[in-house]
Formats: C-alpha cells, sequence, structure tokens
C-alpha cells in the first residue's frame, strides 16, 4: 500500500489573525472570497472569463478555454488584445496619467522617477525606434539587463510591438547568454555598459562581446546598449547602437499591436536539474488575466500604495510582480538596481523609509540574510508606512517568518508566502491579507486554482500526509510549452502523472487545508524508509538560536540506505554559548531530534560561511549534493557568485 510521500515531522502551532481594518479594507474580502470560491467550484471557465472580463482587449474572445488538444490548452481564443495596452495605454485616459509608475533608485545612490505618461512616452520611443530596425512581430529579443527604468522600458516596448522578449539575469555568464542566445535566436540584443553591484562596477557589454564571437550573422543584427555605468566599451559597427542615440529622434506616440490572446509575450529559461536550460513561454491573453487578478487579490493593492519587490525582473517574479502586474494595476513600484546589503545591512530599510514603501514582497534567502544582522538595523529606520508583506521563492520557515513579521511588520501587517512557478506564471497558492496565518504555511490555492497533495499514482495524500504537489486544471497564466520544444514539455510537467499537472514539489495539507511546502521532489530525502522533505531539516535548524541558514542532502548510508548531511552558517555570537564546534554539533543533533523525531539521523553537520544559491536566492542543493557524492551538479548557470 502506497503510504504518504514524504513523512511530515515538523508542526507548528501559532496563528496569527488579520486585523479588523485589513479585513475591512480589503479587495477580496469573506463576501467576495465565498463567492468567487463557490463560482470557481461551480465553472470555472465562467470565473476567468468574468476575470478576463475585467481588462481591455480590442476584440472579444469565442471561447474561454480550448482543451481540445491537451496539454496544451488554450485561453480565450479568438479574443485581440496587449498587455501593454492594460498596463500602460488605458492609464493614460485615467488619474493614473500624472502618477509615479516608477521609481527607480541606483546602488549608488541617484533616483530617477517617471509618471505613467512619461513612461508611455519613453516605451512608445523604443518601440518605434526597434519598428525602424525592422524588429516584427513574434521576432526575439533578448535583454540582458540589470534592474534599470530601460529594462522595464524594453520589456513593454517589445511586448507593445509583439514582439517575444526573453530577459536574462545580468550576472549569467558569457556561456549561459549564449545558450539561451542560441535556443532563442533573437534579432535584437539590449544590454548596458556595465551596472553597479555590491560596490562595483560591472561589465556587461563585454559579456555580450563575448557570448556573440562567431555567431552566425542571421541571429542579433543589432546590439542595443543602455549608457548606465560610464564603461569604456568597443562599439561593434554597424551592430551595436547606443540607446540614447537611437530613441532622441523617435516620436513618443506608437501604435500598440493587436495580439491574439495567445501571441506569445515572453520566454523565461529555467535552468533544469540536469542538461539545457528550459525556455517557458508564456501569452499575452491568459496570462495578463491571471497575473491582473492574483496580484490584486494577494497584493490587495490601493491607489495610494507603494510597492517593492526585491526580486530582479529576469526572474518570473520580475515579470509577473515587478512589471506587468504592479503596472497593469496602475501601482507604483520602487526599483533597484543594486544589492540589498550596500552599502550596509540597513539599505532595504532605508529605501522603505526614503520612498514610503507600503507593500514589501521579497525571499527567505534575504530574510535570513537580514535577520542575521539582527534587528537592530530596521529599528534605525522608519518602517511605520508597511501595510503587506510578502515571501516568495523557497520554504521560508517559521522562525524566519515570525522575525519577518514581528520586526519588519510590526506583528501587525499580513505576510503572505506565495507559492508558485515560472512554468504558472501567477500565484497558485497563497494566504490572502484576511487569512489566518500560520507561519511557514503558504496557506490555500487561489480561487479558479485547483492545486493538490497526491501520492505517485495521482491519489490524494490525504490530511498531513506528505506528497506531490499536482494542479488539477488549466490556469489562464499557465506556460504554453517550452520553447521548441512540446514534446520535452509534455514529459516534464503532464506525464509523470497522468492527467495533472506535475509541480516537481512535495508538500503535506494540514486539517485546514494549509500547504507546507518542503522542497523539491528531486532533493527529497530517505532515512531508513522515512521520505523527509530538505525544508523540514532545514527549518528545525534554522530554529535554532545559534543558526541562520542551513541547507541538508541525503548521502550514501551502508545501514539507513541514505543519511542527512547539513551544511549550516552560523549565527554571530555562537561561540558565546558553546565551548566548541564539537559542543554545537552535538547539540544541533539533539535539537534537530528533539523537533522531528529520534529517527532523523545526521551523519554530519559541516559549517560554512555561506551556502551556494541560484542567482533568485534559491538554495543550490544538487552542488553540495554533487560536491559530496561526485555525482554531476547538472546546469549550474544559475549559481550565484557572491
Ligand atoms: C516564483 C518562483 C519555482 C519553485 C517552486 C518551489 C519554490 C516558490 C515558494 C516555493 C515554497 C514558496 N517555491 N515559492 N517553495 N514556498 N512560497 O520562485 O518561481 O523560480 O520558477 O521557482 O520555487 O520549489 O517549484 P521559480
Amino acid at each position: 500500500m502506497e503510504t504518504g510521500l514524504v513523512d511530515s515531522l515538523l508542526r507548528e502551532e501559532r496563528v496569527f489573525r488579520p486585523q479588523p481594518q485589513v479585513v475591512r479594507e480589503a479587495n477580496m474580502g469573506q463576501a467576495e472570497l465565498k463567492a468567487a470560491q463557490t463560482l470557481a467550484r461551480q465553472d470555472y471557465r465562467l470565473f476567468w472569463e468574468e476575470r478576463a472580463a475585467e481588462m481591455d482587449w480590442f476584440a472579444k474572445w469565442d471561447q474561454v478555454l480550448d482543451d481540445s488538444n491537451p496539454p496544451f490548452y488554450k485561453w480565450f481564443s479568438g479574443g485581440k488584445c496587449n498587455l501593454v495596452h492594460n498596463a500602460l495605454d488605458r492609464h493614460i485616459l485615467t488619474v493614473n496619467k500624472n502618477k509615479l509608475a516608477v521609481i527607480w533608485e541606483g546602488e549608488s545612490g541617484e533616483c530617477r522617477k517617471y509618471t505613467y505618461y512619461e513612461l508611455y512616452r519613453e516605451v512608445c520611443r523604443l518601440a518605434n525606434a526597434l519598428r525602424g530596425l525592422g524588429v516584427q512581430k513574434g521576432d526575439r529579443i533578448l535583454i540582458y539587463l540589470p534592474p534599470l527604468p530601460e529594462t522595464v522600458i524594453t520589456m513593454l516596448a517589445a511586448a507593445k510591438i509583439g514582439a517575444v522578449q526573453t530577459l536574462v539575469f545580468a550576472g549569467y555568464s558569457a556561456r549561459s547568454l549564449r545558450e539561451r542566445i542560441e535556443s532563442c535566436r533573437p534579432k535584437i540584443i539590449v544590454t548596458a555598459d556595465g551596472f553597479y553591484r555590491n560596490g562595483r562596477v560591472i561589465n556587461l557589454k563585454s559579456v555580450v562581446d563575448e557570448a556573440l564571437f562567431g555567431e552566425d550573422a542571421d541571429c542579433a543584427e543589432s546590439v542595443i546598449v543602455v549608457h548606465r555605468a560610464g564603461v569604456e566599451t568597443d562599439m561593434v559597427e554597424p551592430r551595436d547602437l547606443r540607446y540614447e542615440d537611437l530613441i532622441r529622434q523617435e516620436s513618443p506616440q506608437a501604435p500598440t499591436e493587436v495580439m491574439d490572446a495567445e501571441d506569445p509575450l515572453f520566454l523565461l529559461y529555467t535552468s533544469g536539474a540536469t542538461g539545457k536550460p528550459k525556455g517557458l513561454l508564456h501569452t499575452h491573453g491568459g496570462y495578463m488575466v491571471g497575473v491582473h487578478a492574483t496580484y490584486r487579490w494577494v497584493m490587495d493593492v490601493k491607489p495610494t500604495d507603494l510597492y517593492l519587490c526585491t526580486a530582479d525582473p529576469g526572474w518570473i517574479t520580475g515579470h509577473s510582480y515587478v512589471v506587468f502586474g504592479p503596472l497593469m494595476a496602475g501601482t507604483t513600484v520602487v526599483l533597484y538596481e543594486g544589492h540589498p546589503l550596500y552599502p550596509q545591512a540597513d539599505r532595504l530599510w532605508a529605501i522603505v523609509a526614503r520612498y514610503g514603501v507600503t507593500i514589501l514582497y521579497t525571499t527567505p534567502t534575504l530574510i535570513r540574510m537580514l535577520m542575521r544582522y539582527g534587528s537592530q538595523y530596521p529599528r534605525k529606520h522608519d518602517l511605520s508606512t508597511l501595510r503587506l508583506l510578502g515571501s516568495v521563492g523557497e520554504p521560508i520557515g517559521p522562525e524566519p517568518w515570525v522575525w519577518f513579521h514581528k520586526y519588519i511588520g510590526r506583528s501587525e501587517c499580513p505576510l503572505l508566502d506565495t507559492w508558485w512557478q515560472t512554468e504558472t506564471g501567477m500565484f497558485m497558492v497563497s494566504p490572502l491579507p484576511i487569512s489566518l496565518l500560520k507561519p511557514g504555511s503558504a496557506g490555500r490555492p487561489l480561487p479558479g486554482v485547483e492545486v493538490d497533495v497526491v501520492d505517485r499514482h495521482g491519489n490524494p495524500a490525504g490530511h498531513d500526509k506528505g506528497g506531490f504537489v499536482v494542479i488539477r486544471k488549466p490556469w489562464p497564466a499557465m506556460a504554453r510549452t517550452l520553447w521548441n520544444d512540446d514534446q520535452g514539455y509534455r514529459q516534464a510537467y503532464w506525464e509523470k502523472i497522468p492527467g495533472v499537472y506535475f509541480a516537481g514539489d512535495v508538500a503535506r495539507k494540514d486539517e485546514d487545508g494549509y500547504f507546507w511546502f518542503q522542497g523539491r521532489a528531486d532533493d527529497v530525502l530517505n532515512i531508513g524508509g522515512h521520505r523527509i522533505g530538505p525544508a523540514e531539516v532545514e527549518a528545525a535548524l534554522t530554529a535554532h538560536k545559534s543558526v541562520v541558514e542551513a541547507a541538508v542532502i541525503g548521502v550514501p548510508d551502508s545501514i539507513k540506505g541514505e543519511a542527512a548531511k547539513c551544511f549550516v552558517v552560523r549565527a554571530e555570537g555562537w561561540n558565546k554559548d558553546y565551548d566548541s564546534e564539537d559542543e554545537l554539533i552535538m547539540a544541533l543533533k539533539a535539537h534537530v531530534k528533539r523537533e522531528l523525531g529520534p529517527f532523523v539521523s545526521i551523519r554530519a553537520i559541516a559549517f560554512r560561511e555561506q551556502l551556494p544559491h541560484t542567482k533568485s536566492g534559491k538554495i543550490l542543493r544538487r552542488l553540495l549534493k554533487a560536491e559530496e557524492t561526485g555525482a554531476a551538479p547538472g546546469d549550474l548557470s544559475s549559481l550565484e557568485e557572491e
């Protein structure tokens, strides 16, 4: 008989009730939520159709969902739209025209602000310039830029003219960049001379030159260079163009391309555990509907909000919830170029205080990093404008949750842990501001999406039994396929368990239907027949006062099959409580057994100054595992080199 896939060991009993005022003022209140859930359960197509009707379309769709060729679903077929019309053009006709759209702060301290109208004019200029370079609907534009206003402008301009954009983190190596260029064959690359990161100037253009070296001429006809950091760059004639020269003469008016709902909007590469990065394809219609609805429900945005998300635009979080979602909602977005700890550990708090940020959306990695520096840094700044906090990217774990909620959110701001993926395009499992919160849980699935936890045959795992995370029904912002690889898309997501989308995560659902994510299925440990998600052991370790961050992997064990090996970053001052490393190791082993159960045998604990992370902040366990076992580490292009 199949028992749960993952044994869940951690039990978190604390709950936090929402403040009455938050409940009163929420976009999605109790009554709306009830109605939404009821409708979504009865007829989820109609439910999403109503959400679509809240947006501007050039022509209405013929069919809400075309499921005639699964898993290649189509949403709003026959509909004509453009995401940029909703993110920009329509605001120009409303009170949003003169509202700030983007506040950008450079690492070196400079600030640039754009109203919606100013942003619109800049986007039109670049759109005209791109059209002048011969870019047509469907052509690819590769954007290799750090967080700059021009990054946002290029994303919007590309979408406006119907080009397919692909952002590549400005931190990827020439080799990774080349791999992506070879995969999507962009007509245009937009980059910068350089940018500031952690007090240094990073030369970006030279990476593009290296990546393009020897490339055949039918790809990357032009490289547009934003001048940001005053770096000497070799401009290759006639390929390379200065962004500033290119747009100077262009008109600030440009028509927005009429797109089919199913026309591609962007391609985003995620690094696979093995082999080449996968390019996930998103489209205009369904994506804009899904992102718009979920952003308004979860982030609960009001016209007066100032929104800061620490994600780089080159990550899916940056696409959906730094650029597209917030601008569709008419929000003012704060965009920060640099390192969150530069020049010191209070940079983020200084930014919050300087502009009066009201919503802060960030990652567990950053929260743990900030925690390490203690509460004296946030205490130096006025954070009283904050009213809502969010987390994304990894299981946050109860202790960092409680720290963030208490020291940053004054124990008042809802802290919403949002679970989703590049593939889902939009939030899938998340509490709402009106929800009862459990530290470390991402809450329940949002209305209109059906996420579940199942065993390997697809049967519901039952309360508190761990299992695989699957999605039972299509949703509008779902990725449509992998670029040039329909078969790979089918295999990776739709054939692992027949009839459902396989997310690749493991989780358990508690008796209230709250989800507790435990990590990626690939990272699950099997200790003497007990299958354990690394997140639980890591959360147990992080709950110890001497631990800031932990990563846990399985290593072969002749008796138990596998044993846990832990990599731990210690908190400052650990040696006040313990006389030696050995004493701390013994204390941690005992602590984990106490928290999780006696069978969780820890083979070894190694101390590290830092753990390997991806550029988007996730712990790269497979690199640790490769180091430990000599196995191949897979694609490491996303490794962050600190
Ligand atoms: C948005 C994003 C997706 C993977 C996902 C899961 C992990 C994301 C999480 C979370 C636990 C959360 N993940 N949010 N795990 N709790 N709130 O991160 O997209 O970069 O594609 O990563 O990230 O493992 O499967 P992406």
